[in-house]
């Protein structure tokens, strides 16, 4: 299945540059993906990712340092912001795509709150159908 992956956040960023470097490493073809962060040295840490598939978001408020657990500014920044996302989507072109799979964990701020705003938003553009791969934190990293 051609599968088209948001990584949104850390973990989402990284699950998602595992599945290219799987997709690269087994030629595939079957993958393509961004990610997209409020912090930038989740971004610069990818390593299969290309450089202008990583998307950096809410410069202008976090100024590149991420919004720690707070899913409100994750959201809001999604939201405000859903152009940058959306245009680095089309530079990519969807292609063949069937399906759209937005990864992220759920413990953090950027992709717990930003996935769903992007998932309704790309429901709203896509014909395609549009699922969410959410990670649960680990029970020992507490009330979070
Ligand atoms: N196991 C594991 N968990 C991670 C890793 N990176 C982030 N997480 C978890 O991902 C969850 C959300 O954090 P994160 O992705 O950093 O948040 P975000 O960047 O704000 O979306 C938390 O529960 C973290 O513990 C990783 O490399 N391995
Ligand atoms: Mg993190």
């Amino acid at each position: 299945m051609k599968v088209f992956f948001i990584g949104f956040g850390q973990a989402g960023g990284k699950i998602v540059d595992k599945f290219i470097e799987y997709d690269k490493r087994t030629n595939g073809d079957s993958f393509r993906a961004i990610a997209v962060n409020t912090a930038r040295t989740d971004l610069m840490g990818l390593q299969h990712l290309d450089f202008e598939d990583r998307v950096l978001i809410g410069q202008t408020t976090v100024k590149g340092h991420g919004v720690g657990p707070d899913n409100d500014t994750g959201a809001q920044i999604t939201f405000d912001e859903i152009d940058i996302i959306m245009n680095a989507i089309d530079r990519k072109g969807i292609g063949e795509t069937e399906v759209f799979i937005i990864v992220s964990g759920l413990g953090g701020g950027t992709g717990s709150g930003g996935s769903p705003v992007l998932a309704r938003h790309l429901k709203k553009i896509y014909k395609e159908p549009v699922y969410v791969l959410g990670i649960l934190p680990a029970p020992e990293e507490g009330r979070l």
